[in-house]
């Protein structure tokens, strides 16, 4: 990775991993881009940054070009939530952009990063220690363009020898950039009103075990895949990865170690509750680990620890 451009830079992940990238490979190496441009935001101000829609392939080769990219990193994507609100938009924005940024990659031969989901499996997916291959037949919109955009990866790999990879994330925990329309979303939440209100009405149910990480163990996970020698890499997209599978009480639990006072309700989106369903318990992470060395730092105990920190220096 010399040259590296990012779509949809200004998201939860994005403005994390642009500020990594630029730490790592340079400043004048990292190309941020996203659809809007907010005056205040690091990764408009810290670097360069590009207006780029990512339905616009005219726009996006424009870029390529002009800095000479050679590492395209997609992230610009409807999350599982807004994507069942708006499944054309969903399938015209998450598809059209990914088949943009392929063949950018196809025509000047760029290693390729896209993010799959843990939303690419659906509710005849092993609920338990998800392998790595195994039935991805999702029930929503989000998790159809994410199982296309795997096959679609290995197609561009097997037919044009293009270098992609990916990983099937959990849900991102993260206190820099809020994330926006997904199922997982509570878990960021929770900790923004335990500071503000010691008290979080839950929109996921109590016993609903999902798959989580936090964000410093989702950079490091990306870096570390796109570093590894392209030999080891036989599940290119998209290998397991997860940190930790937890449900609300879960998270109740770990607050209240910093917090006594906080109390946990719920108030269940029937939405976002039946997608949440649909997904995987916990899911088996061996194959990354055994390719490419993945190995997360964070638990659920350090996460809420270093959250909680994180959070109240930004004032929260
Ligand atoms: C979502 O909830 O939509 C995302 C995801 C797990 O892909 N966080």
């Amino acid at each position: 990775m010399k040259k590296i451009l990012i779509t949809g830079a200004l998201g939860q992940l994005g403005s994390e991993l642009t500020v990594a990238l630029r730490k790592k490979y340079g400043v004048d190496n990292v190309i941020a881009t996203d659809i809007q441009q907010p005056e205040d935001s690091p990764v408009v101000t810290d670097g360069l940054f590009e207006i780029l829609d990512v339905t616009n392939i005219v726009r996006m080769k424009e870029l390529i070009e002009h800095y000479s990219v050679d590492t395209i990193i997609h992230l610009a994507a409807l999350l599982s939530a807004v994507a069942e609100a708006k499944p054309i938009l969903a399938w015209n924005l998450n598809m059209g952009g990914l088949i943009n940024a392929l063949e950018m990659a196809r025509e000047y031969d760029l290693s390729f990063f896209t993010p799959s989901s843990i939303g690419a499996f659906g509710p005849n997916t092993p609920k338990d220690q998800t392998p790595q291959v195994t039935i991805q037949r999702p029930s929503t919109m989000y998790g159809v363009t994410k199982v296309s955009g795997e096959l679609l990866g290995d197609y561009y790999h097997q037919k044009f020898e293009v270098d992609t990879r990916s990983v099937r994330f959990p849900g991102l925990i993260s206190y820099d950039t809020l994330p926006g329309g997904g199922t997982t979303d509570y878990a960021v939440d929770i900790y923004y009103e335990a500071l503000r209100k010691q008290g979080y009405a839950s929109f996921i149910d109590k016993g609903t075990y999902m798959d989580m990480m936090y964000m410093p163990d989702a950079v490091d996970a990306i870096i570390q895949l796109m570093e590894a020698n392209s030999e080891q890499l036989v599940h290119r997209n998209a290998y397991n990865v997860s940190a930790m599978s937890v449900a609300p009480e879960d998270f109740e639990r770990a607050i209240k170690a910093h917090i006594p006072e906080f109390n946990l309700t719920f108030d269940v989106d029937p939405i976002r509750q039946s997608i949440a369903e649909s997904w995987p318990n916990a899911i088996d992470t061996t194959v990354a680990s055994k390719e490419w060395g993945f190995s997360p730092r964070f638990n659920l105990e350090k996460m809420t620890e270093d959250m909680l920190i994180q959070l109240k220096k930004k004032g929260i």
